[in-house]
């Protein structure tokens, strides 16, 4: 052998001999604009990740929308053109219809870990969207409708309503015309008046400016807005096994801290009062009616759009 050749071989078997090559290097995107707090709790999970992580595992926060648009982020883990992502279910709705079931859970992620939907779930997205579904970092948060013409029934004939594949069966159930966007398009179709009010949770209107252009909150609120951390399978599955763990537990970590949104909301709430979004609310039998009818559409969808796996899903997380 040559020298040259020899000090070449040397340098590529001396590498993981010394263990350096071991560290792991995930890149994640989020499908929610960089600017809302979703991402800066995540950013800020990253930093303790990648601190604790020396020498195993670090994470590499790519960017939002703008690396890749809301719409694209599922099928770019599911290719493996990035590693991971912080998402909902309903922006990948393409890859799998099952996913946007998420928001129908009556069961907290914690429980779900333990009754079998956790296992379901990554059954699914295994089989269906090559997706390991890491862990759950929003719960305990319902969504609602707002608006910016009043209302004083649960009657939505003649009203244009910004939408993911959340809300779309029971807006349109209640009469509703409906249009899809990303939220980052959300600000300037309330500003042009192309709609006439969105579907949105509790929480982070003001992440997004969207209380300037907002007049109503309809209550009561409805479902369960669920945001996950997800990650390519084949990704998951060649990650070597300290780092692998070292990812799970950090996730679960990650999890563990849901019951933040309960206090948060309640903040988030009073400050939409604050900044002058009035309330419509009905009276407690249509209250009831309308949560009731937000649930049964919600599941008839799922279960029409997946009769594989809709009912199953309905059974544990909604039992
Ligand atoms: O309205 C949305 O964009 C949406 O579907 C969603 C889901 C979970 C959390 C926040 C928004």
């Amino acid at each position: 052998m040559k020298i040259t050749k020899w000090l070449a071989f040397a340098a590529a078997v001396a590498v993981p001999a010394a263990g350096a090559a071991q560290e792991v290097t995930l890149r994640l995107v989020s499908a929610f604009p960089e600017n809302q707090f979703y991402v800066k709790r995540t950013t800020e999970w990253i930093e303790k990740v990648n601190k604790e992580g020396k020498g195993v595992l670090q994470i590499n926060f790519i960017g939002g929308p703008k690396a890749i648009p809301t719409f694209e982020v599922g099928n770019a883990v599911k290719t493996g053109v990035v590693d991971m992502a912080l998402s909902t279910g309903a922006f990948y709705t393409n890859l799998m219809p099952e996913a946007d079931a998420l928001k129908l859970a009556e069961v907290s992620a914690a429980q779900q870990r333990k009754n079998g939907a956790y296992d379901l779930i990554n059954k699914i997205w295994a089989e269906k969207a090559n997706m390991r579904y890491l862990a759950r970092v929003v719960e305990f948060t319902p969504f609602h409708l707002y608006l910016n013409k009043k209302i004083d029934k649960p009657d939505l004939t003649g009203l244009k309503l910004r939408i993911t594949p959340v809300y779309r069966d029971f807006f349109q159930a209640l009469g509703g015309s409906v249009m899809t966007t990303a939220p980052g398009e959300v600000y300037t179709a309330l500003e042009r008046g192309v709609i006439d009010g969105y579907g949105w949770p509790i929480h982070a209107l003001f992440d997004l400016n969207w209380q300037e252009k907002t007049k109503f909150r309809v209550d009561p609120g409805f479902y369960n807005a669920e945001v996950s951390l997800i990650m390519n399978l084949d990704k998951w599955k060649a990650v070597p096994a300290p780092a692998r763990d070292m990812l799970e537990r950090q996730a679960l970590a990650y999890e563990g801290q849901n019951e933040f949104w309960k206090a948060y909301n309640r903040e988030e709430t009073r400050k939409q009062a604050q900044a002058g979004i009035q309330t419509i609310a009905f009276d407690a039998a249509t209250s009831r009616a309308y949560v009731e009818k937000a649930k049964e559409v919600g599941w008839a969808g799922a279960v029409k759009a997946s009769p594989q796996y809709g009912a199953q899903l309905k059974k544990l997380l909604a039992p």
